[in-house]
């Protein structure tokens, strides 16, 4: 744990209306969850902050407590600079290297706020001036829950807190499923049953959600694009420029497609192509000791977790899955 908080809620009341939450570009179930639990936690507690995040997210979230007080950052660039501006709190949730903000990381860059960072990826970058920082913790919305109870008052954790923070819990841990799920997250989440939060509504919101077009799209990758490589071990899919554009698919939709490799028995590690046109997008997954990280960041310069982790090609699709097909078999010792 890299615990440097020096502030405290007297210091934060004093700064009441020049607080900002932000999370990373395209934000998960973690980082809205965290940014509107941490938003709404300050709203109980008499404090003024503003959630601002560099781009839009999926609408299985818009049922969030607080989401339509959300501003988008591409969408409204010159009122959320000037709240930067002026901001005295930056908290910067669920990322730890400014890129990951886009354009927005410039103006928290240049600002004078105290930047806050609570996350749990590997490698944070030195851009804060305080940290709450657990590599490998299941979520930010767990930690989140744990700075309210070390350095604020947890008095005013009520169910609306408790259902955001439940949200990054279940989204980052596949519900409850992936290594990184500890006796602490699972103690978090019993805690927040105790305020009122009702888990299978909260799934049910979450994930029986989806456009039709977002299940037939899933249909054809699994039918059409999907190949089992290296003696069974790799799932290897590909949504091509084609596929995107057939099937209308729009931010959320891909989101998961990628474990379903991982599904199919003997498979050790599953990689998903998106192409995006100037870019192709991937996701990659594994169990056990496959390092989803050092393949990407070695490969496709990517990071993220060992279990895991994204990348980026600006090779068309088929070089990019050629180039992965090549790489992989350097790594064969993990499988
Ligand atoms: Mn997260």
């Amino acid at each position: 744990m890299q615990d440097t908080i020096r502030h405290n809620l007297k210091q934060l009341e004093k700064n009441s209306g020049r607080i900002i939450i932000t999370a990373h570009h395209k934000p998960d179930g973690d980082a809205m969850g965290s940014s509107l639990g941490l938003y709404q936690y300050f709203k109980n507690a008499g404090i003024d902050s503003k959630v601002i995040v560099p781009t839009d997210y999926a609408s299985n979230l818009n049922w969030l407590p607080g989401n339509k007080d959300v501003k988008i950052y591409e969408e409204n660039t010159e009122s959320c600079d000037a709240d930067i501006a002026n901001a005295a709190y930056i908290f910067c949730l669920d990322f730890n290297a400014l890129t990951r903000i886009n354009e927005m990381g410039k103006m928290v860059r240049a600002s004078s706020a105290t930047i806050i960072m609570i996350d749990h990826h590997q490698n944070p970058e030195d851009f804060d001036h305080e940290r709450f920082v657990e590599i490998g913790a299941s979520s930010t919305c767990e930690l989140i829950y744990r700075y309210i109870n070390e350095h604020l008052d947890s008095t005013f954790v009520d169910e609306k807190v408790g259902q955001c923070i439940y949200t990054g819990l279940i989204t980052d841990t596949g519900s409850f499923r992936f290594s990184s799920t500890t006796s602490t997250t699972i103690r978090t989440a019993a805690d927040l049953m105790d305020l009122g939060v009702v888990p299978d509504k909260i799934y049910r919101s979450l994930f029986d959600q989806n456009r039709l077009e977002r299940l037939q799209l899933l249909g054809h990758l699994l039918s059409n694009n999907l190949e089992i490589i290296e003696d069974g071990k790799i799932a290897l899919g590909y949504l091509s420029l084609q596929d995107v554009e057939r099937f209308n698919i729009i931010t959320g939709d891909t989101e998961g497609f990628v474990n379903y490799g991982l599904g199919i028995s003997g498979v050790k590690m599953s990689a998903l192509f998106i192409d995006r046109g100037p870019i192709v997008k991937m996701s990659f997954r594994s169990t056990d000791t496959f390092p989803c990280n050092i393949f990407s960041s070695e490969n496709f310069n990517g990071g993220g977790h060992k279990n895991a982790a994204g990348g980026a090609s600006h090779e068309n699709l088929q070089q990019t899955i050629d180039k992965f097909k090549a790489a992989i078999k350097n790594y064969r010792a993990y499988l």
